[in-house]
């Protein structure tokens, strides 16, 4: 069995290579996208260390001059998704390469990319100068961080658009778009083309992505601009545990290549981010990790899988960490009596909870792998387990989807899971499920 998805997960990422850098699917999302690339070659690394490497030089040849790294590299034309090059327009910015891009980013998780690598791979002598080709380009993303999107120096960076955290259509941006009077366009959407409208965001949250991402155009995509106006502005628990745990691993490496100056500020970056991270996003009803809107200086009190990455960067004590997993026994996420597959992107208790909509409620792989990884730090080794088996669960009985449904009442009448099919991330993070023990 084992050997079996093992060798199917492999034909889905050979499938979706594109000569030096893979796509997450074909059609539905056909261009190269900033963290699934980091999941991707964590897939890579277990097959072929210099297609890991590739991978993630790749996507830094589409980094701005300013360190910013985008959430979408156009290596190559497709006319299968929207909204593509043209109307992402990076080349409106001063600080953007050549190679068109996108001008927002994703959950910063390529530095912690890097101490995985290291980790399985350190014995291989290309793996130091493959950290010593790329570390600083790494650091350079982390500063513009910390030097453009923290605006009152609390040591949390800001997200602008909801396309940047990576859980597109949370219910938690719904109070955001609220405050939005976007034009209605008329889109010409390609994503329920090859998906089930259902399944996706609806067309008025679409109008509002496009519409931050024209006012951002119009502004050159000047994050000083960007900040002083954008009507999304949000501190976001995954984003910032990515900051941190990358923090982490940049500070590692640092180590080890004798990057000293490096190292001392992201020493002093992640303590004050750890802390703010502590002091402002817990709260104790609701026993997670909750977001904060700078725009309209309000937490949104909601919890998602988002907030549980907290612990993959090791931010809460032991005592906060047996809190906050007891949403996993018999509490809100798992149901009183194991209802719910491990884990729901949000709260299924919640009104807003919807099992089959993207990220409005349905279990994605890249969330379950850091919360798995998450739980063994803490040593929460019975649960890590409970989330690593429904995990492959669903790989074993649907194959590489993009998401799947976490009840366990309608699991026994479904024949596919969600979204994508033969998705990359999936593929590559169930191979390092199997494979890093
Ligand atoms: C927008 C590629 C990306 C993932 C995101 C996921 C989805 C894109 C979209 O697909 O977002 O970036 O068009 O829906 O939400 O997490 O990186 O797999």
């Amino acid at each position: 069995m084992i050997i079996d998805i093992r060798q199917r997960a492999i034909e889905v990422l050979e499938n979706n290579w594109k000569d030096y850098f893979t796509i997450p699917c074909e059609g539905l999302y056909p261009f190269q996208w900033n963290w699934d690339s980091g999941f991707i070659a964590l897939g890579w690394m277990h097959i072929d260390l210099e297609r890991a490497f590739t991978e993630i030089t790749s996507l830094l040849s589409g980094q701005w001059a300013n360190g910013f790294i985008p959430h979408i590299i156009f290596h190559n034309d497709s006319d299968t998704y929207f909204p593509g090059p043209e109307i992402q327009a990076s080349h409106v910015s001063i600080h953007a390469p050549v190679i068109p891009t996108s001008g927002i980013t994703q959950p910063p998780v390529l530095g912690f990319v890097l101490g995985e690598l290291y980790a399985f791979a350190k014995a291989d002598s290309r793996t130091l100068l493959f950290l010593k080709k790329v570390y600083d380009a790494i650091y350079n993303y982390h500063h513009y961080f910390y030097t453009h999107r923290d605006p009152h120096g609390e040591g949390l960076v800001y997200i602008c658009h909801n396309w940047e955290s990576g859980t597109d259509n949370s219910p938690v941006w719904d109070s955001i778009w609220d405050t939005m009077d976007s034009p209605a366009y008329d889109l010409k959407r390609k994503d329920n083309l090859h998906i089930a409208a259902s399944h996706r965001p609806s067309n008025r949250e679409y109008q509002h992505y496009i519409h931050l991402i024209e006012l951002f155009k119009e502004w050159k995509y000047d994050d000083a601009l960007i900040t002083e106006k954008s009507p999304f502005l949000v501190q976001d628990p995954l984003f910032n545990a990515m900051l941190i745990a990358s923090n982490e691993s940049l500070i590692q490496i640092g180590e080890i290549l004798g990057k000293n100056d490096q190292v001392a500020q992201l020493k002093t970056w992640n303590t004050l981010s750890r802390k703010t991270y502590n002091d402002k996003l817990y709260n104790k009803e609701l026993k997670g990790y909750i977001y904060y809107d700078l725009r309209n200086d309000r937490p949104i009190n909601h919890i998602s899988s988002s907030s549980f990455t907290a612990l993959f960067a090791g931010i809460p004590d032991q005592e906060r960490a047996s809190e906050i997993v007891s949403n996993f026994e018999k509490g809100s996420f798992s149901g009183p009596n194991d209802e719910y597959f491990l884990c729901s992107s949000f709260n299924p208790v919640s009104i807003h909870f919807d099992p089959k909509r993207y990220w409005r409620g349905p279990v994605w792989i890249n969330l379950n792998w850091l919360i798995y990884r998450g739980l063994k730090r803490y040593e929460k080794e019975k649960l890590a387990e409970t989330i690593k088996k429904d995990t492959l669960y669903f790989m074993n009985t649907y194959g590489f989807y993009e998401y799947f449904d976490p009840r366990k009442t309608v699991d026994a009448g479904l024949t596919k899971g969600y979204g994508g099919a033969n998705f990359s991330w999936s593929a590559a993070l169930t191979l390092d499920l199997i494979l890093n023990t």
